[in-house]
């Protein structure tokens, strides 16, 4: 190491696989990495419907949204994946009813406290129409469904009425139901903070599922659907096997919002893409994966995006959101996850979610900017499908997801890439993984704004054809596109080496042909 300089220097890092060696220039120059893959060790499963949506139960209040009439989504849900999982919940979920035939009276509700800032108690009728055009809607799109029957303001009674409805109409497409969303908040606005722990969740909870049950033996369930206290996985892992006869669980859930609101001076792109905020989302996986390990579950991230209260206009709805997707989504599947719904849908429905009004419009107005405008962004400006008329248009948030998806039903290989990626001093991740048909994959993600990647990749005893390469990329970390564009020739290998460049602000992903 003597003859190296500080702008130059060599580090072999202290993995066993795989083995790294690293020239890292000074200056702007680019960050030059060897990189070989590891061999045999396999980790995570990513499913075949890893990639996943959430859209509010409001929603459903338009019966023609979720519809076959809506032929614009449903090629952008079959654009974002041919085995997607539709999850329907969010804070409107809580407010939701069934309404079981046309004439059916509204419910009485049970009193809610208004709380400033929370979503006001407006009420959402569920119908029998709604219910069969979703139906349609997942058969048409290939995608199942995660099925959010509310808690909040809901009785046993009312949503058993719903749930015998809902697994007899959507069948097969019905994965599981969700009852209640985001239940460490009621403590806010629907239930007394001074009564309402895990353990007063869960026998409510329990209330729910054992009249599902009743009247749907064959029900499934995920829970609890957190917002961010994520200590409640391992509190109701601790509290289950104490449960008699509980009801068929197969997923525990949770949500993840990376900051917000709009106006929060913190949600900046650059805040969004550096490496600090992925380790609160690893801290959580470690909390969630090990109540589900002990519970024989596995989770699903149900709910979340960029930034709560509808997004941010410039960093939700920009490339830059593409490249946190991608990654966000390949560190959950590599953390054993069983896929991730991003939210969205319309500015309507997610503005009723969040009491009304999405602070990214009052951000634009604030910048003197004209509603015309306004109007081009999407509305809410997280949403992976925008919609714009009856046009729906997969942003940026989206295409990183599925750019990410394309690895769903790989298997990953067992190596943190990452960790030496970043210690070279570049804001790069990567993630290497066997496909079902066999071949090889790996994705490095450069997030780093200024920093290009000199990429050596040594494919080791993966080492067969020839190499597949296709970006992900932008003009620029905040304009609002982003491609995958393949590589139309095949690259050789040379001695069972690549050299490649990953320029900053941008994703790749190389896949080896087999011999
Ligand atoms: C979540 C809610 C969802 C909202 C979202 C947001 O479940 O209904 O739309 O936050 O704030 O907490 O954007």
């Amino acid at each position: 190491m003597s003859t190296l300089s500080r702008r130059n220097f060599l580090v072999t890092a202290a993995l066993a696989a795989p083995t790294l060696r690293l020239l890292a220039q000074g200056g702007n120059g680019p960050v030059a990495v060897a990189l070989t893959l590891p061999t045999e060790a396999l980790g995570a499963k990513m499913p075949a419907d890893f990639v996943g949506l959430s859209y509010e139960i409001q929603q459903l209040t338009d019966p023609k949204f979720f519809s076959l009439a809506n032929t614009g989504l449903i090629r952008a849900f079959r654009q974002l994946s041919a085995h997607g999982v539709l999850r329907l919940g969010g804070n409107t979920s809580e407010f939701g009813y069934w309404k079981p035939t046309a004439d059916a009276p509204e419910p009485a509700h049970p009193a809610t406290r208004e709380v400033a800032g929370e979503p006001k108690a407006e009420y959402y009728a569920v119908t029998p129409e709604a219910v069969r055009n979703l139906a349609a809607f997942l058969k048409a799109t290939g995608w199942s469904c995660l099925y959010g029957i509310g808690m909040g303001t809901n009785t046993p009674e009312r949503a058993a009425d719903e749930a015998v409805f809902v697994a007899k109409t959507l069948g097969a497409s019905l994965q599981y139901f969700q009852i209640g969303n985001e239940v460490d908040l009621f403590d806010r606005h629907l239930r007394d903070p001074k009564t309402w722990t895990p353990k007063a969740y869960l026998d409510e909870w329990l209330a729910i599922a054992r009249a599902v049950t009743a009247r749907v033996p064959e029900a499934r369930f995920g829970l609890p659907d957190v917002a961010s206290d994520v200590t409640w996985l391992p509190q109701i892992a601790t509290l289950w096997p104490a449960v008699e006869n509980p009801p068929h669980v197969t997923t525990l859930s949770h949500h993840h919002y990376f900051d917000g609101p709009a106006t929060n001076p913190h949600v900046t792109i650059e805040n969004l893409l550096k490496a600090e905020s992925m380790r609160k989302v690893q801290h959580n996986a470690d909390l969630a994966t090990g109540a589900a390990d002990a519970m024989h579950l596995r989770v699903r991230m149900t709910e979340g995006n960029t930034c709560y209260r509808g997004g941010k206009p410039g960093v939700s709805d920009v490339f830059a959101a593409a490249l946190w997707s991608a990654d966000y989504s390949l560190l959950l599947a590599s953390n054993n996850y069983s896929g991730i719904n991003l939210h969205g849908g319309t500015g309507k429905s997610v503005a009723n979610s969040v009491g009304g009004f999405l602070p990214g419009d009052g951000l634009l107005r604030e910048q003197g900017k004209s509603e015309a405008e306004i109007a081009t962004h999407p509305h809410p400006f997280y949403t992976p499908i925008g919609t714009f008329g009856d046009k729906y248009i997969v942003q940026p948030v989206g295409i990183g997801l599925g750019f990410a998806g394309k690895l769903s039903g790989a298997t990953f290989l067992k190596a943190d890439l990452t960790a030496p990626l970043q210690s070279a001093g570049i804001n790069a991740t990567a993630y290497a993984a066997r496909l079902a048909n066999g071949r090889t994959s790996l994705v490095i993600i450069n997030k780093d704004l200024e920093k290009d990647l000199a990429l050596t990749v040594d494919f080791g005893t993966h080492a067969a054809g020839l190499v597949h390469a296709e970006t992900l990329r932008a003009p620029s970390a905040d304009s609002r596109e982003a491609h995958i564009e393949p590589e139309a020739k095949p690259r050789a290998l040379k001695a069972g080496k690549l050299a490649i460049t990953v320029p900053h602000t941008s994703a790749l992903r190389l896949t080896l042909e087999k011999k």
